[in-house]
């Protein structure tokens, strides 16, 4: 029990936290307390972030979300870093939701997003919006690309890319799915 009670956030934290994800107290406190179910340490590996959490975070591969969530780089996601993770994807505005996704689909960490990275998170827009047909991802990326003036050997930097999905309906539709991910 005395691992259980160390990795609680104190109140004022956990205030904290409200203030910055804006849900209600009740609300982290049903976080926590599942949190704690499933980690007990209050820290999460990968696997564990895996197995109960990354399918609340639909823009991601699991790895990917993990890293990103993990703000302070030391290897394991807690409370903290989750519920401002949830946060940042569910919760925050349209351009904090694009920089985020930046940093996940920069899959080779150059700075820019070139064609295929882009083409990555187009294949997951469409799969939350259930766009089934295999050429629609590529439809999309085509439409941004032309909609920015670029040409397909070209990059985004991260103002161009959340210039060039805000501009488009799809990838508007797709981030402001609200669906009650972070109810609990
Ligand atoms: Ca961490
Ligand atoms: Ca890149």
């Amino acid at each position: 029990m005395g691992i259980v009670h160390s990795a609680r956030l104190p109140r004022h934290q956990l205030g904290e936290l409200h203030l910055v994800t804006k849900l209600s107290m009740e609300s982290l406190r049903n976080w926590q307390r599942n949190f704690l179910r499933v980690c007990p340490t209050g820290r999460l590996s990968l696997g564990e972030f895996q197995a109960n959490y990354a399918s609340r975070f639909p823009f991601g591969n699991s790895e990917q979300v993990f890293n990103a969530v993990d703000t302070d780089r030391d290897g394991k996601i807690d409370f903290k870093e989750l519920m401002i993770g949830l946060c940042v994807t569910h919760n925050w505005p349209l351009d904090e939701k694009l920089k985020w996704s930046f940093d996940i689909y920069d899959l080779n960490c150059n700075g820019f997003i070139e064609y295929s990275e882009l083409l990555e998170l187009a294949k997951v827009i469409c799969q939350v919006l259930g766009k089934n047909d295999r050429n629609q991802p590529a439809i999309l990326v085509n439409s941004i690309y032309a909609s920015m003036g670029k040409g397909r050997n070209s990059r985004f930097t991260r103002d161009e890319f959340v210039e060039g999905c805000k501009r488009d309906e799809t990838i508007r539709r797709a981030f402001g799915l609200n669906d009650g991910l972070l109810k609990y």
